[in-house]
């Protein structure tokens, strides 16, 4: 809510105020205004203005909540929008369906700013479709008033105690509930065997009566109201969460957790790919960068960002994953996966 109220006192236009509202064509009367449409809650209005305010772009900005949505969403055809996020696991998807513009991005002024190692990301080792935007990873956060643990396992979100009935909060995307259950089984992301697959529609199905809601907005809201007292979440929404409400902890569980980086991408069909392009450069500089880690609570990929961070949020345990915890980054799901994981969700969701 706070990040929403800031926009609208930046003046960035009611399309900031929607969850997930319908895309408005770009036309002739907003030419030059950039559209950026973004994961919930992960766009620091700072950047935004600090953009406008050294360009003359009007930025918009519209959120929605997974992968699966963003990707329903272009494939349906031209969406208006300029800018899009896009996590690792699902770069590829999205360039095989033609659904990205080439940016190569190694030829922009600010290139060299980025991280070596990730300057050549397996998604995309020559930055032709994509530069980094932020990067974390996922696991749960629960509330130790309600259940005083100590918890050191995914077992406690997919097999939850007696007290935390009707109270879990999962994602609403069938990769990343999946993956992290996978991952608790001990089988690796988009896994196909149908024995693996089998376990773990049968595990999700006895967590039901734990689970209150599949929904990857408003999370934060959620656990700081107490209206789910756990949930699957992201690492630097955890420290958010905490931060408002200090008896919540992120869990680095013994079982590992899935690490993601997610992508700024631009869209076939974009308006206004120039002005698209001056943003992923703009992004690129080290204060930027940090200007959206402060606000996300994400690592950034830009050298140089660290001195701008703020001393709290860099030292927070959520930003920093214990040295030997295990990081699972997902392949990205080839078609057989994903017409699996549908299955399981549609059996799961009914
Ligand atoms: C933060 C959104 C994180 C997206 N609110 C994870 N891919």
């Amino acid at each position: 809510m706070k990040a929403k109220h800031a926009l609208m006192a930046f003046g960035l236009g009611l399309a900031a105020l929607g969850a997930a509202p319908l895309a408005q064509p770009a036309h002739a009367a907003d030419a030059g205004v950039l559209h950026i449409f973004n994961w919930t809650d992960y766009t620091a209005p700072d950047l935004l203005k600090k953009f406008t305010k050294e360009t003359g772009i009007k930025v918009t900005l519209d959120t929605y909540d997974s992968n699966e949505t963003l990707l329903a969403k272009l494939k349906a055809g031209t969406t208006g929008y300029d800018l899009v996020v896009v996590s690792d696991d699902f770069v590829k998807i999205f360039e095989q369906q033609n659904l990205l513009v080439k940016v190569d991005a190694a030829s922009m002024p600010n290139f060299h700013n980025l991280e070596p190692r990730w300057q050549k990301r397996d998604w995309d080792p020559t930055a032709e479709y994509t530069v980094p935007w932020q990067w974390g990873t996922t696991s749960f956060t629960y509330d130790t008033k309600v259940y005083p643990g100590p918890v050191d396992s995914l077992g406690t979100l997919f097999k939850p105690p007696a007290v935390f009935k009707g109270q879990v909060g999962m994602f609403g995307s069938p990769s990343e509930v999946i993956n992290l259950a996978l991952l608790y089984l001990g089988h690796p992301p988009c896994d196909t065997d149908p024995s693996d697959l089998k376990a773990t529609l049968a595990l999700l199905e006895a967590q039901k009566p734990f689970v209150k809601l599949y929904n990857s907005d408003g999370i934060i809201d959620r656990l700081t109201s107490g209206e789910v007292t756990m949930s699957e979440q992201w690492s630097g929404d955890a420290m958010r969460a905490r931060v408002a409400k200090p008896t919540l902890k992120y869990v680095f569980a013994k079982e590992g957790g899935i690490g993601w980086m997610d992508n700024l991408a631009i869209p076939k069909g974009a308006p206004d790919v120039e002005n698209a392009k001056k943003f992923i450069n703009f992004m690129m500089d080290p204060e930027n960068a940090a200007i959206e880690s402060n606000f996300a609570g994400y690592q950034n990929a830009v050298s140089g960002s660290n001195k701008y961070l703020q001393p709290a949020m860099a030292a927070s345990p959520e930003f920093n994953p214990p040295s030997d915890y295990k990081i699972v980054f997902s392949p990205g799901c080839d078609a057989k996966a994903t017409k699996d994981f549908d299955r399981i969700w549609t059996l799961i969701r009914k």
